[in-house]
């Protein structure tokens, strides 16, 4: 098939799941363009099977705000018509899945009829798309694609029940390649991290206020007391700066190593001991499912979709929000028995595999037969 590609190229989630299922998909044979800003950060290669087309708006001092959505509908139109692209798969309702309608409208005036499968992910469900001055284009959009998925059964109720949605909606879980994190351990440089006896602790975001980023330092203050730690702080994001002051003020600062953005976070996971996802809302968790493949175990907050990814006693365990004080009571508990964090390491593994790629991108191509077949 040929298919298009549209995600935010950046760090989050969405963009990591799209790059990552456009290459699978390219894998297999089918042809795939990212229709999209920036070349997606995840996107290495380009090749036979996998082609970028950057989205250009043209700065117009008139405009106090540039209108992406025209220059993205107008850009998928083009490269419709030349790349003779058969399925338009666009991550997030806001704005692609409006963009994406408009072209297929303008598409339709020229007899061509290209379908819209649309993956939610989160935040343009559960933090910005219900707000009032976005809601009736989103329901619209997620209401004319000719298929929708969301990423978890958790955000697919949250869609139901913040929206008026009329569509089916088909749970498609996020997804990894595991083979990416088999990594021999000697590769990990561990030791230019931490001495043998310090535990590493990570967290992975990009440091929003959804993220809970005190309650991360404040789990990672209460372990240190407890056992020699470290703590990997991977992302960028609003939060990063009282994050650092934070650890000044508790005194931890020289135990704590702020790494910015990364495209290195195999490696980061290789040397880690623990994750920590203390968020306040997540439909899925990627970055968590990422540490789990590496057979990190996982200390997070039981909301959204986190639970059906890390396990409760099995791959980690999962408290209220804001329960700092249980969620530190449970990484210690891991950290603390070395027989019992191997069990919680071998357990993550295993609970990631579930999540297999080669399990999960089939459930896509099929949704782009199913609408194609509807044509
Ligand atoms: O929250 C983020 O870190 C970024 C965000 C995004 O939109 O890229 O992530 C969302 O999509 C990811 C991939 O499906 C999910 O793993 C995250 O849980 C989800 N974030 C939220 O729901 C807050």
């Amino acid at each position: 098939m040929r298919i298009a590609i549209v995600c935010y190229p950046t760090f989050g989630g969405s963009g990591v799941v799209a790059t990552e299922l456009g290459l699978e998909l390219s894998k297999r044979g089918h042809q795939i363009h990212f229709i999209t800003y920036n070349q997606p950060v995840r996107l290495e290669l380009l090749g036979n099977n996998v082609h970028f087309h950057e989205v250009n708006v043209p700065e117009y001092p008139l405009f106090h705000y540039q209108p992406y959505e025209l220059a993205l509908s107008s850009k998928l139109v083009d490269m419709v018509k030349l790349h003779k692209i058969e399925v338009l798969h666009v991550h997030y309702a806001i704005p692609h899945a409006y963009a994406a309608y408009m072209a297929q409208k303008m598409l339709l005036e020229e007899g061509i009829y290209v379908p819209i499968v649309t993956t939610l992910h989160g935040t343009d469900i559960t933090l910005v798309g219900n707000h009032p001055f976005y809601k009736p284009a989103v329901t619209f959009s997620i209401n004319k694609s000719d298929a929708v998925t969301t990423v978890s059964q958790s955000l697919k109720e949250d869609t139901l029940r913040l929206f008026n949605i009329k569509k089916e909606i088909n749970v498609v879980a996020n997804f990894i390649d595991i083979s990416r994190f088999n990594h021999d351990f000697t590769d990990c440089q561990r030791a230019m991290m931490a001495t043998e006896d310090e535990k590493i602790i990570t967290h992975i975001s990009n440091m929003r206020e959804v993220k809970r980023i005190p309650d991360v330092i404040n789990v990672f203050y209460n372990i240190q007391k407890e056992m020699p730690a470290k703590l990997m702080m991977v992302g960028e994001g609003p939060e990063r700066e009282p994050a650092e002051r934070l650890c000044e003020e508790l005194g931890i600062a020289d135990k704590v190593v702020f790494f910015g953005n990364s495209n290195e976070i195999d490696r980061i996971l290789c040397f880690s001991d623990l994750f920590l996802l203390p968020s306040k809302t997540e439909s899925f968790g990627l970055s968590a499912l990422e540490a789990m493949a590496s057979g990190v175990p996982v200390i997070s907050s039981n909301t959204g979709g986190i639970p059906e990814v890390n396990k409760e006693g099995f791959s980690g365990f999962l408290s209220e929000v804001g329960d700092v004080e249980d969620m530190s009571k449970n990484a210690i508990y891991i950290l603390k028995d070395e027989s019992r964090f191997k069990e919680f390491k071998k357990n993550a593994k295993s609970q990631a595999k579930t999540f297999d790629i080669h399990q999960i991108v089939p459930k896509y191509e099929a949704i782009y037969q199913e609408t194609l077949n509807k044509c």
